[in-house]
């Protein structure tokens, strides 16, 4: 009867453990787990950087110096869509993110012209996300959450020129949206320049982003991860690049985007191994627990 106990008590303690790694990666993914990150630096193509076109086409795309060179300027006709793939989605159960990424506007971009980052990313016509443009003299943000947008004009002292459409080409900025429950936060330099509620917002769907027509841009430093803190670097505690010091060379770039549709196989995969592997040794220790028995 002892026996049987321990055993009983052995399945239900592997059964939790097994149940309780399931939860723990599903439920509650850690902030700063790294959905995308791309450097750039070891890529030659768009699909080296796990991205791909959703709508129209840029003709001039190239890497320089570890960036990516998007040359949208002589595009009059449609705003051009991109998109990750394997796409990149939040986790389940996860309903905060941080996109952060570095940004250089090229000469003779038009006015007004600019690069938008989406998000909760359906199609075309249905997503949320944030712009941060030149209007003449005027810097402005958008930010569009659940269809409905908020136009943000009184940005204090913000030059135009220093954010760099037309005035402020060759320019290089650091901006991040912070996205919380439904709150969506712009920083521009680390100031904040506008935010937009929307408690209805759905967390799903993919991430990707639209480079407008007659907009050339120039992107580094692209990275995504869930939580409003900093991102968490596997093995080690150090940014793989200080981002904002321009580059010369690639040589020191660790360039490897991590697509969430991956990492999630690849937890998936991991923990239907150990479930297998911990029935199967249940199984064997009650056969054996089994036979002891018999023989005594
Ligand atoms: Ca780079």
């Amino acid at each position: 009867m002892k026996k049987r106990i321990s055993v009983f008590t052995l399945s239900v303690f592997l059964l939790s453990l097994i149940l309780g790694s399931m939860l723990g990666v599903y439920a509650d993914t850690p902030d700063g787990t790294i959905i995308y990150q791309s450097n750039f630096g070891e890529c030659s193509s768009l699909a080296d950087a796990n991205l791909i076109y959703d709508q129209g086409e840029i003709s001039d795309v190239r890497f320089e110096n570890g960036k990516l060179v998007l040359d949208n300027r002589d595009n009059t006709d449609q705003d051009v869509f991109l998109k990750f793939d394997p796409a990149v989605k939040l986790p389940d159960g996860v309903d905060r993110f941080t996109i952060s990424w570095e940004h250089t506007y090229l000469e003779d971009t038009g006015s007004s012209r600019y690069l938008a980052m989406n998000f909760f990313y359906r199609d075309t016509d249905n997503y949320s996300g944030s712009w941060l443009r030149c209007e003449s003299n005027l810097f402005t943000c958008d930010v569009k959450l659940d269809g409905s947008f908020t136009h943000y004009e009184d940005l204090g002292e913000f030059e135009a020129a220093d954010f760099g459409v037309t005035g402020g080409a060759g320019v290089t900025h650091n901006s991040k949206l912070v996205y919380d429950k439904g709150t969506l936060t712009a920083y521009v330099d680390g100031i904040k320049i506008g935010s937009g509620i929307n408690e209805n917002e759905v967390a799903e769907g993919e991430f990707g982003f639209m480079v407008k027509v007659e907009c050339g841009v120039v992107l580094d430093n692209f990275i995504i991860y869930t939580g409003t803190g900093d991102p968490v670097y596997p093995g080690t505690e150090t940014e793989p690049e200080d981002s904002g010091t321009p580059e010369t060379a690639d040589n020191s770039e660790s360039s490897v985007p991590v697509p969430a549709a991956t990492k999630t196989g690849d937890d998936l995969s991991t923990i239907l191994i150990i479930a297998g592997v911990a029935i199967i040794a249940g199984v064997v220790i009650l056969k054996i627990r089994g036979k002891k028995n018999t023989t005594k």
